[in-house]
């Protein structure tokens, strides 16, 4: 899974980025346009660590997600009607956005239009990536038209409704998101990576002083969630990125003082997961355990897939049970005579936190 930060100029993406990442990129300078932070992380599991103990796996591989920073959004980028080429490359490549909100005030950073208003900023962006979709749209529908005219093909015809389609509804600054497509309409513009139709996480990023107000903050923008495949969480970035970088015994401590129950790392992680519909499920043995990502509603074949094309290839059965079945039972042996590991086939969907003993044939 890869997310792309983005946002207005000063508003934290690299904080949150450093928070989530854990990583540490400069911050507070203006990241100049075309600069680009990427990191991959791992994504914290205490089930995958309870497992990999269980069975004394000597290697334990978390999933992990990617995240891409890139440089604000300004003014200028507005007006010229043009983003940063090598930023849209990028961010076409992400499966979903995390728009970070500045909420925090800070007077040695200023925001760049004076004030602070969360919903303009919300919205400004919103606009310009329906303009970075438009101008993709226009200029593809040209090409298509004049193609059509010569070749008269019927799926050139299918795309140049599809397409206008969406031209319509950029024009009126709504996102394609808002679209209801078909499965097929989907796989045919899928290749555009059109910004306005990727699952939007919107990041509150609040001060530390703001922390008793949170629970407020939140219901200001829950608004939001109403629209189309948009979340929102609340977050204090910079304290969070503070606490990120403190020891692990010393960070309890403090978000216990704070009243802070899930890191903002762990929040982040959850919403994310739940935007995009997937879920998590587990590999393990004495070699290794091991967390993977897959879609919510793919079945035992595609998680083989996912672990070993060849165990896709050949796939029998899966044998399945719940990850805290399996640590309560200590051993396949003993969930298999409590009856608790199923025999699942081709068509079983796998469920948040199973864990999956895959038979396959041998494919050559
Ligand atoms: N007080 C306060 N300051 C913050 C908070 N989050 C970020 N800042 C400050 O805001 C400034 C900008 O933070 P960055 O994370 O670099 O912001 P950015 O959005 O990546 O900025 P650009 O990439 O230049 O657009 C830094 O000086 C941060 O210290 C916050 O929660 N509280
Ligand atoms: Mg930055």
């Amino acid at each position: 899974m890869k997310i792309g930060i983005v946002g207005r100029p000063q508003v934290g993406k690299t904080t949150v980025f450093n928070t989530l990442a854990q990583s540490n990129a400069e911050i507070g300078g203006y990241t100049s346009r075309g600069q680009i932070n990427l990191s991959t992380a791992n994504i914290p599991d205490e089930r995958l660590e309870q497992l990999a103990e269980t069975f004394e796996s000597p290697k334990m591989t978390p999933a992990t997600i990617d995240y891409v920073d890139v440089a604000g959004v300004t003014k200028s980028d507005v007006e010229q009607g043009e983003l940063d080429a090598g930023m849209l490359a990028e961010l076409r490549t992400v499966d979903a956005l995390a728009h970070v909100v500045r909420l925090f005030e800070n007077e040695a950073v200023p925001h760049v239009d004076g004030t602070l208003d969360a919903e303009r900023d919300i919205e400004s962006i919103a606009l310009e990536f329906a303009l970075a979709d438009l101008q993709i749209v226009e200029g593809r529908l040209t090409r298509l038209r004049k193609q059509y005219q010569n070749q008269k093909l019927p799926e050139q015809q299918s795309e140049i409704r599809l397409l206008e389609t969406c031209q319509q509804t950029l024009e009126k600054s709504e996102p394609l998101r808002a679209l209801a497509l078909s499965t097929n309409e989907e796989k045919l513009i899928r290749g555009y990576g059109f910004l306005t139709q990727k699952p939007l996480l919107l990041v509150c990023n609040i001060g530390e002083t703001q922390l008793d107000a949170a629970d407020e903050i939140f219901k200001r923008f829950i608004k939001y969630k109403a629209e189309p495949q948009t979340a929102v969480i609340v977050l204090a970035a910079q304290l969070e990125m503070e606490l990120s970088q403190l020891d692990e015994t010393d960070t309890e401590i403090f978000m216990e003082e704070m009243g802070l129950h899930e890191s903002a790392l762990e929040r982040f992680i959850q919403a994310s997961y739940q935007l995009l519909g997937l879920l998590t499920f587990f590999t393990t043995g004495p070699v290794e355990t091991r967390a993977w990502t897959l879609p919510e509603g793919q079945t035992a074949v595609d998680a083989a897939g996912r672990v070993h094309t060849d165990f896709e290839k050949g796939f029998i059965r899966s044998e399945t049970i719940n990850w805290a079945d399996l640590v309560a039972c200590g051993s396949y042996p003993q969930a298999r005579s409590k009856g608790l590991l199923r025999a699942e086939g081709k068509t079983y969907q796998v469920q948040e936190g199973d864990v999956l003993l895959i038979l396959a044939n041998p494919t050559n």
